[in-house]
């Protein structure tokens, strides 16, 4: 797949050549008439990085009115999608949305909870490339093309870190870090991953894992389900660093407590999800190994033995 390239440095230059290139002289208006170049349909992101894959962000929100100019100038002009998925505000969180990013696409979850505007979010999007960040002010848009850089690189899966190197943050409080460090220490000895935060909500991926990550929960429970199922299915991640900031109004949504206990049962239910599913297919394994030794000694094909009828009338 082309995705799974390298990035593609497209020296500016080129990529300016390419588009002036098209022809505009045929009457048709400036429309092209020839498919386009393979390097026109790349765009710069970085002084040295031009990508093809479409980017969409997905932006839950509510009651975030006051933090959406703050979150909505960070973002990069080249990313093709924004999603705000509104959880019912009871402020003018959408009209703010609309007025500061005139093409945005506002959707209202039916649920309730993170969880569930996160996949309401992804079914409403288009992009190849998903982004999920914060609509307090706490993630800034400016990180975006390392995880799209990250993503191009051959990552599935680009994972927020505010503990890796380069990473950090000015919000966690001390308990929360213990919490996280904790649970993030359960899935990596459960799920042998080495994952420095496991609770984070910046993270980006492509489109084409939604249906390996399989989400199905509402709450804020929702990024340790994406972080364990990703390494469950066995796709390529990597930890991106970030850096958190303060949310810039309003209170929190999280409850330590709660929510703590709400990640823990996710990661228990995954793990006996994970062995369940390993046990069967030992259990297959063995039953066909066992099968093929008896088709060998009978001197059949273990698929005649399995389904005797198809061999009826032969
Ligand atoms: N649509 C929607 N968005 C939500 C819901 N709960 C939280 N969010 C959004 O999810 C993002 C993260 O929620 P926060 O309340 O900031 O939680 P947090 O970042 O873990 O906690 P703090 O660090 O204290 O801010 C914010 O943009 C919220 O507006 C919800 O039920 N529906
Ligand atoms: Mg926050």
């Amino acid at each position: 797949m082309v995705y799974r390239a390298a990035p593609v440095r497209v020296p500016i230059q080129d990529l300016v050549t390419a588009s002036s290139d098209l022809p505009d002289d045929d009457g048709t208006g400036g429309l092209p008439q020839t498919p386009a170049p393979a390097s026109a349909r790349y765009r710069p992101i970085s002084p040295d990085l031009a990508i093809a894959p479409t980017v969409s962000v997905i932006i839950p929100a509510m009651n975030e009115s006051l933090n959406l100019p703050h979150v909505f100038q960070t973002l990069p002009l080249w990313i093709d999608e924004v999603v705000l998925v509104d959880g019912r505000s009871s402020d003018d969180t959408v009209a703010v949305a609309q007025r500061l990013w005139p093409r945005i696409k506002v959707v209202t979850q039916q649920g309730w909870g993170k969880g569930d505007a996160l996949l309401t979010g992804f079914a409403a999007c288009h992009g190849d490339i998903i982004v999920t960040m914060d609509a307090d002010g706490s993630t800034h848009g400016g990180e975006i093309v390392r995880f799209v850089g990250a993503l191009l690189g051959g990552a599935d899966f680009a994972k927020g870190s505010r503990f890796a190197n380069g990473g950090g943050s000015s919000d966690i409080t001390a308990a929360r870090r213990y919490g996280n460090r904790i649970l993030s220490g359960m899935v990596n000895r459960l799920f042998g991953t080495r994952y420095t935060d496991l609770c984070y909500g910046y993270n980006a991926f492509w489109a084409r894992h939604l249906s390996a990550l399989d989400l199905d929960c509402a709450g804020f429970e929702v990024e340790a389900m994406m972080n364990v199922r990703a390494a469950a299915s066995g796709l390529q991640i990597q930890e991106v660093p970030s850096f958190e900031h303060p949310r810039l109004h309003g209170a929190s949504n999280l409850r330590i407590m709660i929510d703590g206990w709400r990640i823990a049962k996710v990661i228990a239910r995954e793990w006996y999800r994970l062995r369940s599913a390993r046990t069967t297919e030992r259990v297959v394994a063995a039953n066909m190994g066992q099968r093929a030794d008896f088709a060998k000694s009978q001197n059949s094909s273990p698929e005649v033995l399995a389904n005797p009828a198809s061999c009826r009338g032969a």
